[in-house]
């Protein structure tokens, strides 16, 4: 069985949870397991829902062939108690989620194992992504709220242990830590630069989408996917390695060019 552990960092991430990080690919070094992390770039156009990036790197990851799939929000830190993932994994089930704090499912840990089921589901979030949930699913952005809607009903989903994404009790133990927005968020600590950094780059990120919007949503999957992909194509690339997605757009650009300065000539 081959097991992946994944998540992915745009703008100053990196920056604000670096701990959190590094609590991921330590977590999976102890555990024998592949670690990636996609990084996006530091300065982009974007807006919040590149957050819909996740569904296109599990999908990708997945069809690399790992035998499972344990997305981790960078938000995330992963303790040093959290246990193995296989003894979660039945065989008549694809789909892992966790309930937050709000009692629906939080998308910021998600195990998939490779099935059928967990394609489709993955295929189906990213052909609704346009479509609007209905309110009780709803949570105003990204991709969690389509996570909510279309894991109900669905037989191959099963609820995790809410040990595996503690977004909402700081003073219980877990395996998973997630200062996502809400009761845990004052919780997180990083250091005054780091913050500063991040602070500074969302600040960029806001005005350069207000000047330049990159939010076309259709524009945006074709990108991602793209970025997902080339996360895991290259043979040579490290299999606990941080993959900077982005520089495969720098080349691509710089090729572009060279043909269109030959075609001027
Ligand atoms: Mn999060």
């Amino acid at each position: 069985m081959r097991g992946l552990v994944l998540s992915f960092v745009a703008g100053g991430y990196h920056w604000r949870y670096a701990r959190e990080l590094e609590s991921q690919r330590v977590y999976a070094a102890r555990m024998g397991y592949d670690f990636r992390l996609a990084v996006l770039p530091v300065l982009h156009r974007l807006g919040p829902e590149l957050v819909w990036f996740k569904i296109h790197l599990i999908r990708a990851a997945l069809q690399r062939g790992y035998d499972w799939v344990l997305f981790v929000d960078a938000d995330a830190r992963i303790q040093s108690e959290c246990p193995p993932v296989e003894p979660s994994l039945h065989k008549d089930k694809s789909i892992y989620l966790t309930r937050g704090y709000s009692g629906r499912f939080n998308s910021g840990v998600m195990l998939f194992r490779r099935t059928n089921a967990s394609f489709e589901f993955l295929i189906t979030l990213l052909r609704h992504r346009t479509d609007v949930v209905p309110a009780e699913d709803d949570v105003g952005w990204g991709e969690n709220g389509h996570v909510i809607h279309f894991a109900k009903a669905n037989p191959s989903v099963q609820a995790l242990d809410e040990r595996w994404n503690n977004n909402g009790r700081p003073l219980a133990a877990d395996y998973i830590r997630h200062f996502s927005a809400g009761p845990m968020r004052a919780c997180h600590k990083a250091g005054v630069i780091p913050m500063v950094k991040a602070q500074l780059t969302a600040i960029i990120n806001r005005l350069l989408v207000r000047l330049a919007p990159q939010t076309d949503p259709f524009a945006q999957a074709l990108l991602f996917e793209r970025w997902a992909q080339a996360c895991f194509q290259s043979p040579s690339q490290n299999a606990n390695d941080r993959v900077p997605v982005y520089q495969i757009e720098k080349k691509e650009r710089l090729i572009a060019q060279k043909h269109a300065e030959i075609l001027a000539r």
